[in-house]
């Protein structure tokens, strides 16, 4: 490794000492006999500055002919310097280039010159060169480390589930078919069959940080065709409620992360972030149609909830001051198979989603564990049950009461930082018309 470091390592009270770093030229500036290169490094900017008189003519030429975007190091004195960023800067002895950027750059990456999110997707290295923009990576990373911990804690194991699958597990339509020898295979939706397939074998709670290949055909500024979810199934519980608290946990520990170890991040993006408060309301769908009713908007029973009626039911919630709320008791009807039905008659289920300001980020359920009961549903969905032999199997000799639910990850994302479309919380991502980078 080339020993350097961070801009973030560095400060006025390093008056005198021999510093290394490394970066990126976020700007030139010269003045005459003198010139001044901000240095941008994965933590911020460092001010090089290099009068004529007092530094080398082979360091002075190097600045001088330098184009913005190159990487370089540079080795050299640190000096207080109240009116440089940070309150320092540096006056290098040397300047390596290590790779010159070609200019005109596609994109500016002080943001200068505005761009729309297509123009920045095309060039999505140079717009991620942006310390705002990387600013929403970091919190994400941070994001998923604090899930992961906290499942951690809560015994939870990490798994791995099959990413190629060769039956639907959300319903049928979705699916990305892929050339797989001579076989028929898709893109896994969800890893839903194969978490409920381990609650039979004393795994009894398993994570996955997934990967979601939906092929819906929206184009939205809420769906993605490629997204990231943590998805988790635990057994023994006594009804869905048991996962209503898990989630509720888990969200105030995630948000709470992000608040303590992103701060300059959250800054610069220049959102306020609060910690959630339990419990969470819960709100049964019919109560929710009755809301929007007397909002003036009416749905009927077993219709899902459309954008504009979990808008609506958001602005509802934030006046009862409810940011976070799950919606529970869905009809059984609009549910997938797995779904465990409410009572005998089969009319709600115990199905729900958790809104956050009128969005789903979250869906779940306890699911069905008694295989008569599950075949049944999968005739009921119009599904071929002997598409689905493998999972039922796992069901005919011991499978324990569970349930467990996926969060999308760039939903969440997207309204904590109040990014204004969901393509912000990806790096590279993947919609309709979007295949590259
Ligand atoms: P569901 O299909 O509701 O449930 O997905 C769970 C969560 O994933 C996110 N999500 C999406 N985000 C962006 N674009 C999309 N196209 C998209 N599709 C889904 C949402 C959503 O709430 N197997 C069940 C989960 C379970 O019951 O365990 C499932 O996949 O945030």
């Amino acid at each position: 490794m080339i020993k350097r470091r961070y801009s973030s390592e560095l400060s006025s009270e390093m008056d005198g000492k021999v510093i290394t770093v490394a970066g990126w030229v976020n700007e030139k500036r010269k003045m005459g006999k003198l010139i001044f290169l901000l240095i941008r490094d994965r933590d911020g900017i460092v001010q090089l500055t290099l009068p004529g008189k007092f530094v080398s003519k082979e360091v002075f030429e190097t600045a001088k002919n330098i184009s913005k975007e190159s990487v370089v190091v540079a080795r050299g004195k640190l000096q207080k310097m109240e009116k440089a960023p940070g309150g320092f800067e540096i006056i290098p002895e040397e300047i390596k280039v290590f790779a010159r950027a070609e200019s005109p750059l596609p994109l500016d990456p002080t943001g200068k010159v505005p761009a729309n999110l297509d123009t920045r997707l095309d060039s999505r290295v140079m717009d991620l060169r942006k310390p705002e923009i990387m600013a929403i990576f970091k919190i994400r990373s941070q994001i998923l480390k604090a899930a992961r911990e906290y499942l951690y804690r809560k015994s939870f194991l990490e798994i791995h589930s099959p990413r190629i699958i060769s039956t639907a597990s959300e319903g049928g339509t979705e699916l990305f078919p892929i050339a797989y020898f001579e076989k028929e295979a898709f893109l896994a939706q969800s890893p839903q069959l194969y978490k409920q397939m381990l609650m039979g074998t004393g795994m009894d709670a398993v994570f996955e940080v997934a990967t979601y290949f939906r092929a819906e055909e929206h184009d939205t500024i809420w769906h993605l065709n490629e997204i990231t979810a943590i998805d988790c199934e635990m057994a023994f519980i006594e009804d869905e409620e048991d996962i209503l608290t898990l989630i509720e946990n888990l969200i105030v520990a995630m948000v709470t992360e992000v608040k303590e170890n992103c701060q300059k991040e959250i800054e610069l993006l220049g959102r306020d972030i609060s910690i959630p408060e339990k419990p969470f309301l819960r709100i049964e769908y019919s109560r929710v149609l009755e809301l929007l009713e007397e909002a003036g908007l009416r749905l009927s029973f077993g219709e899902d909830l459309t954008t504009e009626a979990e808008k609506k039911l958001g602005e509802i919630m934030k006046e009862k001051g409810h940011v976070f709320y799950f919606v529970t008791k869905y009809p059984l009807s609009i549910k997938p198979f797995y779904t465990m039905p409410e009572n005998s008659e089969q009319k709600l289920s115990r199905a729900f989603d958790l809104e956050f300001s009128g969005r789903e980020i979250i869906s779940g359920s306890q699911r069905i564990h008694n295989y008569d009961l599950l075949v049944d549903r999968i005739k009921a969905k119009d599904m071929r049950v002997e598409n689905f032999g493998a999972y039922l199997k796992a069901f005919k000799y011991g499978m324990p009461p569970h349930g467990g639910f996926g969060m999308g990850i760039e939903r969440l994302l997207m309204l904590l930082l109040n990014l204004s479309n969901i393509r912000e919380a990806v790096l590279f991502p993947r919609d309709r018309y979007r295949l590259r980078p």
